[in-house]
């Protein structure tokens, strides 16, 4: 049995993206809706550009599901593009300053960047949306949940309480029109001042960055391993969600703040509440989470906090000052259609991205090639674990 993994294919305007997903269990009944539920939901935000409106995404599903469920072979999911036109795409050769364009053109020795950019585009994102969505499948069979959000648009901050139940916190998060309005934060006051600072970007022709963060509940403790430090999963998160499109942080937890604080304003002091006993934290009690669900790189059945900033598009319709590849002359970096902010589908795709990470490490924790033996290993530890001294 393979472990979980995946790969992406596609460029921006080819004819489709693809992801290949090898080692998911057999036996388990994929929810299709969801996988292209959160594929319009990536799509969505206000601040997108007009692609968005020529697409529409969905997953055909290609291989490795019989009957809705899968059967242990690689499982293919493509995205048609609509916008298919990759062998007629205009060259372009004055780098946008902050994109892929020029190191690019430096590594594969060309003077059109379309060779890079239409790979490196945020467009790729599409496929690893609908990755990370085919293992929430699995996730919810062990009711675990992964709630993405904006937290921060420009200096527009929010401020969220999470012991609001989750469905308020989703309605509030997803309210407003997905293609008109929504910015992906609960904190509806913030939602506007969002907005506010969007619209003003937008009609300066510049863009705007922002903060994105995904929690993860209900996750069993023991998932990652302090071992090896590419079995650590904070390290394993942290590659994961730095490699999306223009982002440039990841923190787990209190993340960066911890830097400026004694130990003793850091550290989660540990209880034990013997009344919950049989919760996923084993009665195991903690004052605070600054760490964010995860100390030695392992889960400790805290919630899991990933954060993570999002640089401002670097297409911008006011270009900042290039040289043109060809004539090396000082010139405006090209203007493609882009957005102004895709902070919202940021926080789509961070939610996602977590979510395979954390499904990776429990087929890991539980191994299995099908899911009744994952549940099986997955009851039995638990059971040993709440058995502690054993
Ligand atoms: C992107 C450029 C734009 C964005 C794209 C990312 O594409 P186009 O040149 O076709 O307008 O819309 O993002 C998406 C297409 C998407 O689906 O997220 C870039 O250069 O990174």
């Amino acid at each position: 049995m393979s472990s979980l993994c995946y790969k992406t294919a596609g460029e921006s305007h080819g004819p489709a993206l693809i992801a290949i997903i090898e080692g998911m269990p057999a036996g388990l009944s994929v929810d299709r809706d969801l996988i292209n539920t959160e594929l319009r939901r990536r799509q969505g935000g206000y601040g997108r550009g007009g692609r968005q409106k020529i697409e529409t995404d969905t997953a055909e599903i290609l291989s490795g599901v019989r009957r809705g469920k899968t059967i242990g072979s690689p499982i293919v999911l493509e995205i048609v593009n609509k916008d298919s036109r990759l062998d007629d795409a205009p060259a372009v050769s004055r780098p946008r300053p902050g994109h892929a364009d020029l190191a690019g053109s430096l590594k594969w020795l060309t003077t059109d960047c379309r060779e890079t950019l239409e790979r490196a585009s945020a467009r790729e994102t599409a496929a690893r949306v609908a990755a990370g969505a085919l293992t929430r499948s699995l996730l919810k069979e062990f009711n675990i949940e992964v709630f993405g959000y904006v937290l921060q648009i420009g200096t527009a901050a929010a401020r969220v309480d999470f012991s609001r139940p989750m469905s308020e916190l989703k309605a509030a998060r997803d309210s407003g029109d997905l293609f008109k309005e929504w910015v992906g934060c609960p904190d509806l006051a913030a939602a506007q001042k969002m907005r506010e600072a969007i619209r003003e970007v937008k009609e300066r022709g510049d863009t705007l960055g922002g903060l994105v963060e995904a929690r993860v509940f209900n996750c069993p403790p023991g998932l990652g391993s302090c071992v090896q430090y590419d079995l650590k999963l904070d390290g394993r998160l942290a590659q994961a969600v730095m490699s999306i499109q223009a982002f440039k942080s990841v923190e787990i937890g209190m993340g960066k703040d911890v830097a400026a604080l004694p130990g003793s304003n850091v550290h989660d002091e540990i209880g034990f509440d013997a009344g919950k006993k049989n919760s996923l934290t084993l009665g195991f009690t903690r004052k605070t989470n600054n760490a964010g669900g995860l100390e030695g790189g392992m889960t400790n059945g805290q919630p899991i906090i990933v954060r993570a900033a999002k640089k401002p598009i670097s297409t911008l319709m006011q270009p900042l000052e290039s040289v043109d590849l060809n004539t090396k002359e000082v010139s405006k970096a090209a203007y493609e259609r882009s957005d102004a902010c895709a902070v919202p589908a940021a926080s789509v795709i961070l939610e996602n991205v977590v979510a395979f990470e954390i499904a990776r490490a429990f087929v890991e924790k539980f191994a299995g090639d099908s899911m009744v033996e994952i549940r099986s290993n997955y009851e039995n530890y638990l059971s040993l674990a709440r058995k502690l001294p054993l």
